[in-house]
């Protein structure tokens, strides 16, 4: 059945179910699943008229524990538990060890998450925390608390579930089968998202490298990815020692997967661009008011590496172009706050109410 069969028919059995055979699982992995994927691609025309494009939005905040990580790592988890391993570890700005506790919780493993102390949404973190993981602030950056695990799993008591696990990026991938498939059968003619630890946007290209075959199609998108400008290691071709954006999700100055996102923007005839702060919030806020669509800041880079290229008159008339939203707002709405002031209360009268709203 096709994914929107699937969907019609109430059948959908998430990633693993729907991917199986393109999935380098082993045989008789069981499948762990939350249900995630099958994340609704959705049409952004006032953007898209703004850019002179037809935009659709791959909405992967919609994912169970809103993000796009879960379609990874349903993935890595059911790989860990075919190779008899208890425990796992990641380290994250957030999103992976939201993810992570979870699968973790519903396979039944320890899930062991280290994360840059104060600089990790407080959403992800209480998600990390309700799922029972046991949570490691370091006073240290993404990429420190990255190599202490890695460390960790080399003794072998515990399996990595970062993105430098292929599993990771096995189910990754399977995001551009969606696209090619919501689209009807083509792939867009470009693909924007942000690039953090760079594991997306190469599992991102790998789909529609397998979707040559997979669904006979005869090109492969321009890869455009999104770096926050105070972590843009990419970009500027060497580490960013100290990081800083308020996109804390993509807050990464050593991406693990670096090989990966440059092979997927020079084979796709790409970029990877930088991104400012206030670009990223300028983009979040457009997403949030003119589509009704709430993403978190990191999200929203790939919208405002879009309205870059269009005001240079980079976006080629008419293209179709995918972004990738890849978490959801509720995850950090401090940053709403930050941003817009809370109203001041005022009497509970009609007459006290009625001239706020102007009437
Ligand atoms: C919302 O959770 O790295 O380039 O540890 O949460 O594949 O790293 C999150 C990354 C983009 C970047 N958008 O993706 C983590 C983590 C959101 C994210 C990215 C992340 P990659």
């Amino acid at each position: 059945m096709t994914m929107d069969a699937l969907r019609r028919s109430g059948a959908w059995g998430g990633v693993v179910e729907a991917f199986r055979e393109r999935l380098a699982l082993p045989a008789g992995a069981p499948t762990i699943t939350l249900l995630e994927g099958n994340t609704p691609l959705i049409p952004a025309p006032t953007i898209g008229d703004r850019v002179g494009a037809d935009v659709h939005l791959k909405f992967e905040g919609m994912n169970p524990t809103g993000s796009f990580k879960d379609r990874g790592m349903c993935v890595a988890v059911s790989g860990a538990v075919a190779s008899g391993s208890k425990v796992i570890v990641c380290a994250s700005t957030g999103n992976t060890s939201a993810s992570a506790a979870a699968y973790a919780a519903r396979a039944g493993l320890r899930c062991g998450v280290v994360i840059p102390e104060g600089q990790i949404a407080l959403g992800k973190l209480a998600q990390a925390l309700i799922h029972g993981a046991s949570v490691i602030p370091v006073e240290g950056n993404f990429d420190d608390a990255l190599g202490i695990v890695r460390e960790l799993a080399e003794t072998g008591e515990a399996t990595l579930v970062n993105s430098v696990n292929p599993l990771r990026i096995e189910g990754q991938k399977t995001v551009a089968f969606e696209v090619v498939e919501q689209l009807g059968g083509v792939p867009p003619d470009i693909h924007c998202l942000p690039v953090g630890n760079a594991g997306n946007i190469t599992a991102a290209w790998l789909g529609y490298t397998e979707a040559l075959e997979v669904y006979g199609v005869d090109r492969r998108p321009a890869m455009w990815g999104a770096q926050a400008a105070g972590a843009a290691p990419i970009v500027r071709g060497e580490r960013v020692e100290r990081p800083q954006t308020i996109a804390t999700a993509i807050r990464i100055g050593n991406p693990a997967s670096w090989d990966g996102a440059v092979a997927a923007r020079d084979s796709s005839g790409g970029t990877i661009e930088a991104v400012t702060d206030a670009e990223i919030l300028d983009a979040y806020r457009l997403l949030a008011s003119v589509e009704g669509v709430f993403c978190e800041p990191a999200s929203a880079a790939g919208v405002a590496l879009l309205l870059n290229k269009a005001a240079a008159g980079e976006v080629p008339p008419g293209a179709t172009v995918v972004v990738t939203l890849t978490g959801h707002g509720l995850k950090d709405p401090d940053r709403v706050v930050q941003e817009i002031e809370l109203p001041a209360s005022v009497r509970a009268e009609l007459d006290a109410v009625a001239p706020r709203l102007g009437l």
